[in-house]
């Protein structure tokens, strides 16, 4: 297994220089590891995307799966692993796909606990559609959408996904490859619901590298068995730019809890593995 098994022939469009090109890296790299781990197969790894720049990752990873529309990432995700358990469920979305239009869907998979990765390539920006302030832009925030400054803070979605139940809450930074290698398998081993905000500036819309890169720094250290310490710390930075704040990356929270899987009875002996017989005889004259 190496990573061209998880290469495509696509011809790429993401900007030259683009940071999803880090992230679309580290993902491969994570699934190539985890398959030579022998912990995850290739054939049951499916995933979905949204709309957006991040969403053309669908075109570029060798996997099955469904490109979804803008703001439903989750629900093809929770449909694929209800429908069949053995999958690896990996979802990808951008901050405005996840935490503007598909909001609700992504507080209701935290709490549902539902077994799927969900990486969310946070651009801080709407970029597909020429930059508009997303969620999670920053306060005072020029875009076309902002032309005076954005007014309202910014959503902090480590907190979110927190207080929502998330099991496994983590960020991660494209220029911290490895690093965010490492974040993908663990979130992809986690049995539950499991989140990996990416800070991924974006080269034409909006590119705080300098502020990130001063800021920027790894939990170790850190017990992400307990709840306190990780909401503290994802309090530690609220997305904005303020010149004091420190931002950790790393695993914040993780710990086991059944996943909405395994709390249904139904799921335990899935539809695909139970032998049906169908009289279609019978069937027809029913309708006749
Ligand atoms: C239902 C729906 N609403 C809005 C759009 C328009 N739209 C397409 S891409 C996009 C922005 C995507 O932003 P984000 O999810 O942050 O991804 P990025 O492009 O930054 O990677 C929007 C608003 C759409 N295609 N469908
Ligand atoms: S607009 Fe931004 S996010 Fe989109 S491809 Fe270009 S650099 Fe990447």
């Amino acid at each position: 297994m190496k990573i061209q098994d998880f290469q495509t022939k696509e011809i790429n469009t993401w900007c030259l220089g683009c940071y999803n090109f880090m992230l679309l890296n580290a993902i491969q790299n994570a699934l190539v590891d985890l398959v030579k781990e022998n912990k995850i197969k290739k054939k049951n790894i499916v995933m979905a995307s949204g709309i957006g720049c991040h969403a053309k990752i669908f075109d570029y990873i060798n996997i099955n799966g469904f490109y979804s529309l803008h703001g439903r990432v989750i629900p093809p995700c929770i449909g694929m692993k209800v429908g069949n358990p053995e999958l690896t469920v990996i979802g990808f979305g951008g901050d405005g796909d996840t935490y503007a239009e598909g909001m609700a869907h992504f507080i209701h998979a935290c709490r549902y606990n539902n077994d799927l990765t969900m990486v969310v390539h946070n651009n801080k920006t709407f970029a597909l559609t020429t930059g508009q302030a997303s969620p999670t832009s920053e306060k005072g925030f020029i875009s076309g959408s902002t032309p005076f400054g954005k007014l309202e803070e910014p959503i902090n979605p480590i907190a979110l996904a927190l207080v929502s139940g998330a099991t496994f809450v983590a960020r991660g930074y494209t220029n911290e490859k490895d690093h965010l290698k490492e974040l993908f398998k663990k979130a992809i081993m986690h049995k539950g619901f499991a989140l990996v905000d990416v800070l991924q500036p974006c080269l034409i819309y909006n590119n705080p590298k300098e502020y990130l890169e001063e800021r920027i720094y790894k939990l170790d250290n850190h017990d992400s068995s307990n709840y306190e310490e990780a909401l503290k710390k994802a309090h530690e930075w609220n997305y904005s730019l303020d010149e004091s704040a420190k931002i950790p990356i790393g695993v914040f929270y993780k710990i086991n809890k059944p996943s909405f899987e395994e709390k249904r009875e139904t799921l335990k002996d899935p539809w695909y593995k139970v032998k049906r017989e169908v009289d279609w005889e019978k069937m027809i004259k029913q309708f006749q």
